[in-house]
């Protein structure tokens, strides 16, 4: 579709240039750590070396010694103003310090404050903790056996590590299509704990001015409002009410969902800060993000699919384990305690589907669900696109056949599915065909043909993902009982320049840049004009913030709104100025012009000058509005990969050769920008399907705790992705826009382990577990007599 707007207005549909860009290529941006007061104090914190543990005694006599040393801060003194524990964005308890045990490795014990970083270091290396090592549970599926020792202990009712079990669907249907099923498949599927690593550790600046009576902090979150919320929820009790905290979230570099919950750290800060009144600086190194920040994934599925002889899925039936760790701190909708996860249906046109999810508590850092997910989506897709290439394969029927066998049809759309999503749009095949056209799939497959008859293991692997984004429609979605809408503030100034402020908040996803193109878009103002806000909650409107890929959907469909809204003033001014009647007028982006003579007309920007110097009288001067706008439906983008890999047989290196991946998220704000939303979700769906893992020891020491052992792959592992687009646009959303920026992080992963799986097939091998390292495959070679 040809851009509505010209290249200098840069409305929807241009690639323009981030207008972000220069200041973060040349080193100018302002991060959490570029922010430096004076008088600041820096805060370092200890951790436990041990998983589970009690803490029998805290000696913080050396540390204090140490010069620049001014404080260590214990549970204990926390608990002084019931600020020891804290509650969880999913309604459970998280400590702050501990008073009685530790329960994970890395987590906090004490914090130390002092003059220096450094000089907190020093003193956190010299406190003395005595601890009395406890029973651990690392196995979620050990946590739940009768006899377990039970973790909550400070739940005083709490008798197992069970935290919740959540089904949905019909179960009596489903059971049924099972037994009627001509054919069924079954598999375990553990999706592991991985980290998001962002290049930016999480921290804080807070500033607690006692004549100002405010408390400022600058810290790495992804929703600032809801976070003020929460801070003035949780400490109004001693004086930090809503209006007196401001909560600025500067530059970010990277979010990725870890960026969302509220962690110890920030707590202390602030508690430091009000104690002491100056402001403190607490910033995490890399191996505390790694060990002890909030995780991902960590589910162990059990899925069965069911067909009819002729290739027709019928029902899908789930049963998961989480492992939250020691709590459960995911940043899921409140109503949804395994997130979105059943969208598990995926693009296929099931008639029944039932799903059990059941949490536990075991010996490892707090849940959450932060890497890129849309809320578990990533774990539903893997589900369903492992399910459905191993049926196929079981059938013999062409993967790419089977599906569009099973899509759901375009005309179809809006679809129910079984499991009660209304999926607003999609065009499933299409997107498919496309990828393979692109790929050249035909030849493919006969190559892999050929190459078998040698002995050469090759495998083409397909993902035709639905993700679901855009939280939420208030009657469903809200976190802490905060709904979440999200929303945008226009001011149209005198000279036609204009200020956009928002809810949302940037980690790089080019916000300064896309939402002044949708304002240029609907208000012909160029983008260039427009400044765009976002993170500091003195002036931007409420909003919940930006996670989910629930930007475009929601705070993009605000600035349309807002915008239109501002438009129904102008045309009143652009009426008074041509002396016409307002129905009387045509528009186009920027200008208003009387019906029949288009000569007659008025530019936005001489409407902007008008509503301050000569609007009709009887009307309010100015040119602003505000919407808060609480989405009808979430959007459903979707997208169809395909992956070519050949393996070492040597080695059982797995090579990814070729990846295509036809996204479509509706109307494309940014083309560019969407491209590299795209690259950036693929190379962080490939890192966990072949590098990434966060594992534990029997007695809970991490695996995985730093660069040397969790594997991030550089430039040089990640391939050359080839990306595309369909364009379905949503018909509920303003712009017909749906979101994108985790799309390729939850479609990528199945595309190569069914590439992997289909490369192996002939030799037995059913399904093999992300990461897919080298000595994984190699073992299951050396099984099947493959290599020595
Ligand atoms: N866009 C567009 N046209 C569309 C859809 C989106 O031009 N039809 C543009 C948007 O205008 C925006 C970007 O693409 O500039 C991403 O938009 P959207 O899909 O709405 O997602 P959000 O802005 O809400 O970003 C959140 C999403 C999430 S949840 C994770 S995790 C993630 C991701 O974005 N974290 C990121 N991408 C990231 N990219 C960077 N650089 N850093 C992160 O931390
Ligand atoms: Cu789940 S990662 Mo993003 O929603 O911030």
């Amino acid at each position: 579709m040809a851009p509505k707007t010209t290249p200098e207005v840069g409305g929807m549909g241009h690639s323009i240039k981030r207008k972000e860009d220069p200041r973060f290529i040349r080193g100018k941006g302002t991060y959490v750590d570029d922010v430096v007061l004076p008088g600041m104090l820096y805060l370092d914190i200890v951790r436990s070396p041990f998983a589970h543990a009690k803490i029998k005694k805290i000696d913080s006599t050396k540390a204090l010694a140490i010069p620049g040393v001014l404080a260590v801060i214990t549970g204990k003194d926390l608990e002084k103003y019931n600020l020891h524990w804290m509650p969880t964005l999913m309604s459970d308890t998280q400590m702050v310090l501990p008073v009685e045990k530790v329960m994970y490795q890395a987590q906090e014990v004490a914090a130390v404050l002092a003059t220096t970083r450094y000089g907190a270091a020093d003193g956190v290396a010299a406190v003395e903790v005595e601890y009395e090592p406890l029973p651990v549970v690392v196995d979620p599926k050990k946590a739940l056996e009768p006899g377990a020792p039970v973790l909550r202990t400070d739940k005083k009712d709490k008798k197992d590590n069970h935290i919740w079990h959540w089904e949905w669907g019909n179960k009596a249907d489903t059971d049924r299509a099972f037994t009627e099923a001509d054919v069924t498949v079954k598999q375990d599927i553990y999706i592991p704990r991985i980290h998001v690593a962002s290049i930016e550790t999480c921290g804080c600046v807070a500033h607690w001015d006692k004549v100002q009576d405010k408390l400022t902090v600058w810290m790495t979150t992804q929703a600032p409002h809801a976070i003020r919320t929460v801070f003035a929820l949780v400490a109004g009790h001693v004086g930090l009410e809503e209006h007196k905290i401001r909560v600025i979230s500067p530059d970010i570099g990277g979010g990725f969902g870890g960026k969302v919950p509220v962690y110890p750290g920030y707590v202390i800060a602030v508690a430091a800060s009000v104690l002491t009144g100056k402001p403190v600086k607490w910033i995490e190194d890399r191996m505390e993000n790694l060990q002890a920040d909030s995780f991902a994934r960590d589910y162990h599925i059990t899925a069965e699919l069911a067909a009819k002889k002729d290739g027709t899925l019928t029902a899908l039936r789930i049963k998961t384990l989480a492992d939250h760790g020691y709590t459960d701190a995911a940043a899921n909708p409140s109503k949804f305690p395994a997130g979105l996860f059943h969208v598990c249906t995926g693009s296929y046109d099931l008639k029944a589907a039932h799903v059990e999810v059941d949490g536990a508590y075991t010996n490892k850092p707090p849940g959450g669900i932060a890497y890129r997910c849309s809320f578990r989506v990533t774990e539903a897709v893997h589900t369903i696109e492992r399910m459905t290439d191993l049926m196929a394969h079981q059938l013999g029927i062409d993967p790419a056949e089977f599906r569009i066998k099973n899509f759901i049809k375009p005309e179809q759309f809006p679809y129910k599915s079984a499991l009660g999503w209304e999926y607003d749009s999609g065009n499933y095949a299409g997107a498919l065909r496309k990828a393979m056209d692109t790929i050249g799939y035909a030849d493919l497959r006969r190559e892999q043909a050929e190459k078998r008859q040698r002995g050469e293991l090759m495998g083409i692997g397909i993902s035709s993902f639905t993700e679901i984004v855009g939280a939420g429609p208030s009657k469903h979605f809200d976190i802490l009982g905060l709904k979440m809408f999200d929303s945008c503030e226009i001011r149209v100034h005198p000279t036609g320049k204009a200020i956009a402020r928002f809810g949302t908040k940037s980690q790089g996803q080019g916000h300064e840049t896309t939402y002044a193109q949708i304002l240029a878009e609907e208000l012909g103002i160029p983008a260039k004009d427009i400044k765009v806000e976002e993170g500091d909650t003195d002036t931007a409107p409420y909003g919940l913030g930006t996670y989910a890929s629930r930007s475009t959907p929601v705070a993009g469909a605000a600035a349309a709104v807002a915008s239109r809204k501002i438009l129904d003033k102008a045309r009143k001014i652009a009426a008074h100025l041509l002396e016409a009647a307002p129905e009387d007028l045509v528009y186009e982006p920027g200008k208003f012009s009387v019906k029949g003579t288009p000569d007659r007309s008025k530019t936005i920007q001489d409407i902007a000058f008008a509503a301050y110097t000569n609007h009709p009288q009887g009307m309010e001067a100015g040119l602003e509005a505000v919407s808060y706008y609480d989405p009808p439906n979430l959007t459903y983008p979707f997208g169809s990969y395909i992956c070519v890999v050949d393996i070492d047989k040597g080695t059982g290196e797995v090579k990814v050769r070729r990846f295509v991946a036809i996204d479509d998220c509706g109307n494309i704000i940014n083309p560019m920008i969407v491209e590299g939303q795209v690259h950036g979700g693929l190379s962080m769906g490939f890192a966990p399907a072949l590098y990434e893992e966060i594992s534990y020891d029997e007695i809970g020491n991490v695996q995985g705790g730093s660069f040397i052992d969790y594997l991030l792959p550089t430039a040089v592992e990640t391939p050359k992705w080839e990306t595309g687009n369909t364009v379905t646009p949503s018909p509920h959303h303003p712009l017909g826009a749906k979101g994108v920026g985790e799309s390729a992080t939850v479609g990528a992963p199945a595309a190569i382990a069914n590439a992997v799986v289909d490369a192996l097939w002939h030799l037995g091998v059913r399904h093999v577990d992300i990461p897919i390292t080298p000595p994984k495959i190699w073992r299951l070679l050396r099984e099947k007599g493959i290599t020595e």
